[in-house]
């Protein structure tokens, strides 16, 4: 009993602890794509009428029921289908009611989303391959030449609890992705292993990097910053440890960002090259 009063209280003080709270919201990111955006406009439309129909459904039955007790004298119907017409236009109400809500309210603002998703190429100004691989980022320019890894720095002593934890903990990387804002960007990705996603929830995007194939998304991303996101797509003993990290910035320090790759490309190309 002693014990079990222990556990209770060690949980109650775990879950009103701070770093149990830390970063929890309810609500989606804030959005910084128009396909975030959407998602965001979409999922707050469905809910709102989802959870109008529920509670107005419920309140009707919850009526019905009070209203029509054994107890003030009302008794069960031997109701065998609708007959009158009255009858009749309370059965197809709902049923017209719920097509009208499913192909016009919902579907056509998520069809819309889904085309809008799927547009990877109009007006795309850059091009970036994401290769998922265990377990880390590989980023490439084509266009440009460009090529580096991506990887956790977050130390082992935080993870094996032998540090306190950092603000960002296990959601920070050595080379981050730097993206110029207010830029469409044509996203490729694929893996050389297994399967990964990549994934930033700010963005509203997440892609599955499957071996062999080549997937696309896009993202134009409207406020300068630092996104953060995850693999989410289970894939080996360190999953949990290949975040993302997207440096968001103006064209002008992007073009300086990418120059300075460019060096440490032909630095090391010309470094393998050279005879040993
Ligand atoms: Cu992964």
């Amino acid at each position: 009993m002693q014990g079990l009063k222990k556990w209770v209280l060690g949980a109650i003080a775990a879950v009103g602890s701070a770093a149990v709270w830390a970063g929890f919201q309810w609500n989606f990111p804030t959005p910084v794509t128009p396909i975030a955006h959407e998602t965001l406009h979409v999922h707050n439309l469905f809910m709102a009428i989802a959870l109008t129909l529920f509670f107005g459904v419920l309140a009707l039955m919850l009526y019905s029921f009070w209203m029509h007790r054994k107890s003030r004298g009302y008794k069960a119907a031997t109701f065998t289908g609708p007959k009158s017409g009255k009858q009749w236009f309370f059965v197809l109400l709902p049923f017209v009611g719920l097509l009208i809500l499913d192909y016009g309210v919902f579907g056509i603002p998520a069809y819309h989303a889904v085309l809008m998703y799927e547009d990877t190429k109009t007006d795309a100004e850059l091009v970036v391959k994401v290769t998922g691989s265990q377990w880390l980022w590989q980023y490439e320019f084509p266009a440009e030449g460009v090529q580096f890894y991506s990887r956790l720095t977050t130390p082992r002593e935080q993870i094996l609890n032998e540090q306190p934890k950092g603000e960002n903990y296990l959601l920070e990387v050595d080379n981050p992705l730097v993206l110029p804002v207010g830029k469409k960007v044509r996203f490729i990705t694929t893996s050389n292993d297994v399967i990964h996603s990549w994934w930033v929830p700010a963005f509203g995007v997440k892609r599955d990097a499957v071996p062999g194939f080549l997937r696309e998304f896009w993202a134009k991303i409207d406020t300068v910053g630092t996104y953060r996101g995850q693999c989410s797509e289970l894939c080996g003993k360190e999953h949990g440890y290949m975040p993302i990290v997207v440096n968001v910035v103006p064209q002008a320090e992007f073009d300086a960002w990418l120059k300075s790759k460019k060096t440490v490309a032909v630095v090391a190309s010309t470094t393998i090259s050279a005879p040993r």
